[in-house]
């Protein structure tokens, strides 16, 4: 039977780690047909939490806590990793938050998709059937939507749907082994996750996409914030850029457009029109915006590079298909391909 272990950092989650050793060992893992196990990643919590896990873990013969030693985010995944790999013999392993966020009922589907064959298992928020909170407010909305359409326009990825999810289950063999994890950049940073995924895709020969319905933080606040994001965009563009091939595709490509914006430009001149379309799409998307979600400055910005993508991403998606992958796809960005 193969082997998932669910890597789960867990930091001051005393409440939540209770109760979500009790839903997955007793409610989630008997409908799951592979051997499933839960490694709790703690680091060093105030509030019990490896108390708790302790507990569970002499309960349960399927449920481990660790420590980490460095701190951050991305040391707690990476520790849990390579305890699930080299100690607990993992075949897959799983990504999940212990606040709930990742409604455990989600885990099945990632699984199976994972048995029918999948190397990487994305739960993504952007496919039919998955969602982010609708408490969130519009701001936040924009803020996850546009984020991650730019990190999939920088590493040029329009495949995937959702890149900055972090429930996500991985195969060991070929996929996890073949990266070197202490090596990730910004493992004290939630933008390690960028790194992690760049990686993951490259070495993953099937990679799927399975609906995840995110849910809002039931206690406490999200240790996510401004600083956060700056360097996961920081390091999505690094890593387009790294990529040689992908940022050389990327220049032709953004020259190319450039040429025929400037053509398009000159010949409307030309023919006595002053206006140009790029400059219609822009404010008709930041005014729609700033009606539905408010007029703030922050909409408005959002409203602005959304205005960008409109008329950058279907261009860059047609000439990717036309020219450089060669396979006519019609863009369906919130379905599943
Ligand atoms: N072990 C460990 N867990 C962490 C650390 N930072 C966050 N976590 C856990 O990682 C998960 C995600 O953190 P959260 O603040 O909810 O981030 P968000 O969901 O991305 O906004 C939660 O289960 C946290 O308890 C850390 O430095 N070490
Ligand atoms: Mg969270």
């Amino acid at each position: 039977m193969e082997k998932v272990v669910i890597v789960m950092p867990a930091w001051n989650e005393v409440e939540n780690i209770k109760s979500m050793v009790e839903v997955l060992t007793q409610d989630e893992f008997p409908k799951i047909g592979a051997d499933m196990q839960l490694l709790i990643v703690d680091n060093h919590s105030t509030d019990g939490t490896a108390e708790a896990a302790e507990d569970a873990s002499k309960k349960y013969n399927n449920v481990h806590i660790i420590q980490q030693k460095n701190s951050g985010l991305g040391w707690a995944y990476v520790s849990g990793m390579q305890y699930a790999i080299d100690e607990l013999k993992a075949d897959a392993i799983l990504e999940m938050d212990a606040d709930f966020q990742h409604p455990p009922r989600f885990v099945k589907p990632m699984v199976e998709a994972y048995l029918s064959g999948a190397e990487y298992v994305i739960g993504s928020r952007y496919i039919e059937g998955g969602s982010v909170p609708k408490e969130w407010a519009a701001s936040r909305k924009a803020i996850s939507f546009f984020g991650n359409l730019f990190i999939r326009t920088v590493l040029l990825n329009f495949k995937i749907h959702d890149l900055t999810t972090g429930f996500r289950l991985s195969k060991v063999r070929g996929v996890l082994d073949k990266i070197e994890l202490v090596k990730l950049r910004d493992l004290d940073k939630f933008a390690y996750k960028v790194d992690l995924l760049y990686q993951s895709l490259k070495n993953s020969k099937k990679t799927v996409e399975v609906p995840l319905e995110f849910a809002s933080r039931t206690k406490d606040k999200s240790k996510f914030n401004w600083k956060e994001m700056v360097a996961t965009f920081k390091l999505a563009i690094i890593l387009g850029i790294k990529d040689k091939q992908r940022f050389i595709k990327f220049g032709v490509v953004g020259f190319t457009g450039f040429l025929v914006n400037y053509l398009g430009l000159e010949f409307l001149k030309r023919m006595g029109l002053t206006t140009y379309w790029a400059v219609i799409v822009q404010p008709l998307v930041v005014n729609g915006a700033t009606t539905l979600f408010g007029d703030t400055s922050l909409i408005r910005l959002a409203g602005l590079l959304f205005a960008l993508f409109l008329v950058v991403v279907p261009y860059n998606y047609i000439v990717y298909n036309l020219f450089i992958w060669r396979t006519w796809k019609i863009p369906k960005f919130f379905k599943r391909d």
